[in-house]
């Protein structure tokens, strides 16, 4: 991505545990973007829509069974079948703002145990890398107490506390720890001045490679 030096657009990803408030929280944040006047776009993974995307749905909705390691590389192909449209869309100057990525594709497989940190991290490795990580954060015991929680696969307590701390042993210093156990438009404050802070520092700098 050497090229990508000028104006171009931040990748913004939004991870944390299921039903924290993901999709929700990007969604919102890209309509403020908007109103604000930076071109933004949402993007989520896992991206159901494609064939790859199909076999994970099915996985998750437990319609499927594959291996542990199988469903690894789905989840990481899904993520690089899209790199032509994330670049694209960052060299157009319009910043993305991503519903989970790497992170969650790290943290929920190594969870699994028989699965090791770099056997996983291996096909992950030179993906677009974000400009900014927003991780909300709250105790998993919070979220048993909605409503969807427990419909798909993963959705577990004990399987969330080890998510979890799979996820904060991935902290760099690209991101942001955000406390979700708060009202949604405080937290959706806080995630707007983090990401005009992002947006208004990247022109000029090259879009990294994750891990590389
Ligand atoms: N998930 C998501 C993974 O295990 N690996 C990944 O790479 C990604 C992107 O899929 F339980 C898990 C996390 C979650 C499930 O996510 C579906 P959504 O956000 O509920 O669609």
């Amino acid at each position: 991505f050497a090229n990508m030096l000028a104006k171009r657009g931040a990748l913004i990803v939004i991870e944390g545990l299921d039903q924290v408030g993901k999709t929700s929280q990007a969604t919102n944040l890209v309509e403020k973007l908007k109103q604000l006047g930076h071109p933004a776009q949402f993007m989520g993974f896992p991206e159901r829509s494609t064939p790859v995307g199909k076999m994970i749905g099915e996985y998750l909705t437990r319609s499927k069974d594959l291996s542990d390691e199988a469903i690894h590389l789905l989840f990481t192909a899904n993520r690089w079948e899209l790199v032509p449209v994330i670049k694209q869309h960052l060299r157009d100057g319009t910043n993305l703002v991503v519903d989970r990525y790497s992170f969650s594709g790290m943290a929920y497989s190594v969870s699994k145990k028989g699965l090791n940190m770099s056997w996983c991290k291996g096909p992950e490795v030179g993906l677009p890398r974000p400009d900014l990580v927003l991780f909300l954060d709250i105790h998993p015991s919070r979220l048993t107490e909605r409503e969807a929680f427990g419909q798909e696969r993963y959705e577990d307590l004990k399987f969330q506390e080890a998510v979890r701390e799979n996820f904060k042993a991935l902290t760099e210093d690209y991101w942001q720890v955000v406390n979700a156990d708060r009202p949604f438009s405080e937290v959706g404050q806080d995630l707007l001045e983090a990401a005009i802070r992002t947006i208004e520092s990247v022109p000029g700098k090259p879009v990294l490679r994750l891990w590389a």
